[in-house]
């Protein structure tokens, strides 16, 4: 039986650590793309990239979130979600999230299994949200 949204939304969908850079900034295209490996946190329709830090890359999941701050934070309403054209990255298993505010995010991980479970649930919270 489905539980109620309210229920649903304060679900932990995903947590971990991924490669991620901030292309487009409110569809302005930023110059450098700045990989960075960090927490990452998708709850309740939001995606949460926190700073950049050493300790959660080596600490994965084992590293508490709440010891750094968050960087960016998606809104998944009205996001997009799509494998990266080649030309937007050298790197390997790559993902643009766009969001509708008009930013752009590229996530990556050299794990295929890792990224698709990210894909999936990143797109399942985009599918959840469009239904209300
Ligand atoms: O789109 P670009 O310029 O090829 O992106 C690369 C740069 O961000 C580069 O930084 P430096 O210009 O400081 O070297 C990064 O190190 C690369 O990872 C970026 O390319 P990839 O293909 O890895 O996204």
């Amino acid at each position: 039986q489905a539980s109620p949204p309210e229920e649903k939304i304060k679900t932990l969908d995903k947590a971990g650590v991924l490669h991620r850079t901030k292309t487009v900034d409110k569809g302005k295209r930023l110059r450098k793309k700045h990989w960075s490996a960090s927490w990452t946190v998708l709850e309740g329709g939001i995606l949460t990239f926190f700073k950049d830090s050493k300790a959660s890359a080596a600490g994965g999941l084992r590293q508490p979130p709440k010891l750094s701050t968050p960087e960016y934070t998606v809104d998944l309403r009205g996001a997009s979600l799509s494998w990266a054209p080649k030309d937007k990255s050298s790197r390997k298993n790559v993902l643009e999230l766009r969001s509708r505010d008009g930013s752009e995010y590229l996530i990556q991980h050299d794990s295929e299994a890792i990224i698709s479970t990210w894909h999936k649930a990143i797109g399942e919270g985009i599918q959840e949200l469009s239904a209300d």
